[in-house]
Formats: C-alpha cells, sequence, structure tokens
C-alpha cells in the first residue's frame, strides 16, 4: 500500500497551492462581497493548464489524471469555494460526460477546447420537479427533420451564464421512466436557450448559478450523447466522479477552517494565556485536523480508483459524505474558537460556513450519498 503522491501530482499540488494562495485568496472575500464571476482567474487558469489535468492528451488534456485534478481543486477551494465549485463543475460533470460517452468527433469538437480552457462547460440534470429524483425530467426532446427540438427548463446550473455548451437530460421515449432519458449537447447560442438571472444564494457567491430555459431549441440529430435511452445513466456515471471534486472542494474548505481557527488561537490571548494553551480549543484542534486527514485520505482512494479504472460508485458517496459533513462541522468549529469576531466578516471563517453548506447538497444531498452508500452494501 502506497500512499504517497507521484511527483508530478506534488509539483501540481504545490503549483496550485502557490498560485492559489498568491493570487486568488487575497482577493476572495471582495469576490464573495461583490458575488463576481472570477473571469480574470479563470483565465490564468487556464494558462496554467489546470483545465487539462484530467483528460487525456488526445483530447487536450496533460493526462495527470483524475488524482492530480482533485489535488487542484482541492487547493483552489482552500483559497476560494466559489473558483473551486466553477473549475469542478466544468471539467468533471461539465465536460465529462463528453469525454467518458462521447464519439470522436463530439470530444475532439467540445472536449478541446473545454480541456485548454476556451470554452466553459454546464450540467443540465436538475429541474423543478427533478432533484434528488433525477429520473422525474420533464424536459423532452423529439427528433424532427433531423434534428432534436428540446423543451424545458433547467434549475441550478453552475456555470449556465458563462458556459459554451451544455450538457442535458431529456426524455426521448416517454412512459419508459429512467430508460427513456436521453443525454444531449446543447452550444450555448442555439436559438430558444436563454439562461435566467442568477439566484441569490447563501454562500459561493462569486460562482454562477442560474436557470435556464429551452424554448424549440434545435441541435443537430449527432449532439445526441450516448446511446439513447442511456442518459440517466450516463449521468449517474459522471455524477460519481463529480462527487469526489466536491468532497475535494470540501477538503479544501475544511482545511482552510483549520488553517484560519489554528492561527487565531496562536494569537489571541485570554486568561492571561494564548487560547491555543488551552485544553477546550485544543481538543477543538486536534477534531478538526482528524476529521480534515481522513476525509482527504477518503477524497484521494475515490479519486485513485478512479484512475485505476476501478469501480468508486461507493467510495465517491462516502467521500463526498464525509467530506462535505466535516466541511461543514470544521467551519462551524472555526466560528465557535473565533467566538464574536468569527460571526462578522472580518474573518473569514463564516463564509466558510457558507460555502461549505453547499458541498451537503450539491451533486446529490448527503441523504441522496447515504442512499446510494445502502444500495452499494445491497440493502
Ligand atoms: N452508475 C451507472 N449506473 C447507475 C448508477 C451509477 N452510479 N446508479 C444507478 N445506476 C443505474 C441502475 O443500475 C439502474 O439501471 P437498470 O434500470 O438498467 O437496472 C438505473 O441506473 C436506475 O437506477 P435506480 O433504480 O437506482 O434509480 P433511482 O431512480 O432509484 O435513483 C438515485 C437513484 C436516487 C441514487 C439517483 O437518482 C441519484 O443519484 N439522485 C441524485 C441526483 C443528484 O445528484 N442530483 C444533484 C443535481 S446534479 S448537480
Amino acid at each position: 500500500m502506497d500512499f504517497s503522491l507521484s511527483d508530478s501530482e506534488i509539483m501540481i499540488q504545490q503549483m496550485v497551492r502557490d498560485f492559489s494562495q498568491n493570487e486568488l485568496a487575497p482577493i476572495a472575500a471582495d469576490l464573495d462581497r461583490e458575488g463576481r464571476f472570477p473571469q480574470e482567474i479563470i483565465e490564468k487558469m487556464a494558462a496554467l493548464d489546470l483545465f487539462a489535468l484530467p483528460f487525456s492528451e488526445d483530447y487536450g488534456g496533460t493526462g495527470d489524471g483524475y488524482l492530480a485534478y482533485v489535488l487542484a481543486v482541492e487547493e483552489i477551494s482552500r483559497a476560494c469555494a466559489s473558483t473551486g465549485i466553477t473549475y469542478a463543475a466544468h471539467c468533471s460533470i461539465g465536460t465529462g460526460p463528453i469525454y467518458l460517452f462521447g464519439t470522436e468527433e463530439q470530444k475532439q469538437k467540445w472536449v478541446v477546447p473545454c480541456a485548454e480552457g476556451k470554452m466553459l462547460a454546464a450540467f443540465g440534470l436538475t429541474e423543478p420537479d427533478a432533484g434528488s429524483d433525477a429520473g422525474g425530467t420533464k424536459t423532452t426532446a423529439v427528433l424532427d427533420n433531423g434534428q432534436w427540438v428540446i423543451n424545458g427548463n433547467k434549475c441550478f446550473i453552475t456555470n449556465a451564464t458563462y458556459a459554451g455548451v451544455v450538457i442535458i437530460t431529456a426524455v426521448t421515449e416517454p412512459g419508459k421512466g429512467a430508460h427513456g432519458i436521453s443525454a444531449f449537447i446543447v452550444p450555448r447560442d442555439s436559438e430558444g436557450f436563454s439562461v435566467s438571472a442568477p439566484y441569490e444564494k447563501l454562500g459561493l457567491k462569486a460562482s454562477d448559478t442560474a436557470e435556464i430555459v429551452m424554448d424549440n431549441v434545435r441541435i443537430p440529430e449527432n449532439y445526441l450523447l450516448g446511446n439513447r435511452g442511456e442518459g440517466f445513466k450516463q449521468f449517474l456515471q459522471a455524477l460519481d466522479g463529480g462527487r469526489i471534486s466536491i468532497g475535494a472542494l470540501s477538503v479544501g474548505i475544511a482545511q482552510a477552517s483549520l488553517d484560519a481557527a489554528l492561527d487565531y488561537a496562536k494569537e489571541r490571548r485570554q486568561f492571561g494565556q494564548l487560547i491555543s494553551k488551552f485544553q477546550a480549543i485544543q481538543f477543538k484542534l486536534a477534531d478538526m485536523a482528524t476529521a480534515v486527514e481522513l476525509a482527504r485520505l477518503a477524497v484521494y482512494r475515490a479519486a485513485w480508483l478512479k484512475d485505476q479504472g476501478l469501480p468508486f460508485t461507493r467510495e465517491s458517496a462516502m467521500a463526498k459524505l464525509f467530506a462535505s459533513e466535516t466541511a461543514v462541522k470544521t467551519a462551524l468549529e472555526a466560528i465557535q474558537i473565533f467566538g464574536g469576531y468569527g460571526y462578522t466578516r472580518e474573518y473569514p471563517v463564516e463564509r466558510y460556513l457558507r460555502d461549505a453548506k453547499l458541498m451537503e447538497i450539491g451533486e446529490g444531498t448527503s441523504e441522496i450519498q447515504r442512499l446510494v452508500i445502502a444500495r452499494q452494501l445491497g440493502c
């Protein structure tokens, strides 16, 4: 059993850490306060080849693999989780389905610019009536004269406003349930495609989340992704990978909470000594550090399994569940250690809590992760 990262993974981790701490962390509070999408950071990340990490060289990638990508998600999210989710949603569930299920032509056309960071991608599964019940999709796609005609709404779509391409699910065979759902590649500039004003969210305020409306959107027949009727399974498979990156985002936020709380505890004096000398604070920090480390191990292992081509549905759900709950608990404890200051915008820990909460919801709630794990146990 070898727990060490490869030399190139260590190099990538260090490079992304330097970039994130030097260029992103100093502006993260402003991005959050202004709710400003970090376009200039996205461009710098593209120049550093970060969008290319999980994809093979045949499709504009660097071939470094999913673990390398997960290390990058963690480091970026440690500085700014809004940027982390923008990056993760683009790579894993936005571009991922085309990379996994696309034809050679589709991959050249879409994965290459996405891996090069020239185009952002989004993933359109959720609908007003289809959230945890992903099979409840109402959007329809009907074949007409060699074109698919798509009608429906998708909600809570990360990157919707900035994406050049959106992968969506739609019903192609009504009455067949999950087996009647297919996946499609929808270019953002299609006629009839529109995006609502972004949601006002509790956290992740610098990330873009909006609703997509498709009103008689026509796309070529060959923009069907994979086989007809297999969209539901393809999306669940893409989410297996996406959930690992939500785990990595969570580890990044949890680490940031621990870093901030530890620094503060070593500066703050009460009753004549540093609060880090009180056992009540030490035990909190010890529990936080333990949980962060265990969450990280679970996330890295799930990514490693994916890189090995081994099954990872169960491990990805476990990693996401444990890491996201760790992120929330760690941020809450960090606020407690900061006391009154932690409840203000003067320190970043309140942002960590607001950002962390989404990790227990997006790409499958904690309840859905427990359901996936229970099914994997054979329940
Ligand atoms: N990979 C591939 N196929 C999978 C799969 C996976 N991880 N999980 C399930 N499937 C397959 C099943 O094997 C089944 O295939 P058959 O019908 O051929 O046997 C099919 O998909 C349907 O599976 P199931 O009956 O388990 O579907 P359910 O409707 O009961 O839903 C859950 C399963 C709840 C786990 C699924 O809907 C889910 O993950 N929901 C949450 C969606 C989500 O994360 N939403 C967040 C928004 S996206 S950012």
